[in-house]
């Protein structure tokens, strides 16, 4: 009777097993081509930092591109977080950068630097600046976390961030819509 018992415990946590694992490779199956993330200030800048910034799954990096205003003109730190969590009025709750491997800080070109390290964004005299950036990896491994522009410019070696000052502007990387909300009355 303990035997059968044991048997068919045995049987039902296999089965759980394997369930799970199917679910997990459905998720990890899910196709995430693209996401984006709208950059709002943070409160404690009092500052206009806004943009919207995209995020595309090319062949082993994403390609990051947009736009952010409202800055002052100049280089401003630029890179993914690892939480989406935008309850800390200075950003903070953002945690540090997105560094999944356990690199140092560097820059986007250095030889180890965290997967969130995009490096400087620069605004040009109206406070606008063209984004044009590219983070290691997977895409999918990015949503739900938060890329985050600096007051200050990231001298891409000071660890753990560059000393880059604080956040100004912060957004959640969240999936797109696959069609473009066009003009929806
Ligand atoms: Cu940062
Ligand atoms: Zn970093």
């Amino acid at each position: 009777m303990k035997t059968t018992f044991v048997k068919i415990c045995t049987v039902l946590v296999t089965l759980g097993l394997v369930t799970a694992a199917r679910a997990a490779d459905e998720h990890d199956a899910l196709p995430v081509d693209e996401a984006v993330a709208v950059i709002v200030p943070t409160k404690a800048s009092k500052s206009d930092t806004a943009g919207v910034i995209m995020l595309k799954q090319k062949d082993g990096y994403v390609q990051v591109t947009g736009e952010v205003t409202g800055l002052t003109p100049g280089e401003h730190g630029f890179h993914i977080h690892m939480y989406g969590d935008l309850r800390a009025d200075d950003g903070t709750s953002a945690g540090g950068h997105y560094n999944p491997h356990g690199k140092p800080h560097g820059g986007p070109d250095s030889k180890e630097h965290h997967v969130g390290d995009m490096g400087n964004i620069k605004a040009n005299a109206d406070g606008v600046a063209k984004v044009s950036a590219k983070a290691d990896g997977n895409l999918h491994h990015m949503i739900g976390r938060s890329i985050v522009v600096h007051g200050g410019v990231d001298d891409l070696k000071s660890q753990p961030s560059g000393d880059a000052g604080p956040r100004v502007g912060i957004g959640v990387i969240g999936l797109a819509q696959p069609a473009p909300a066009t003009a929806a009355k």
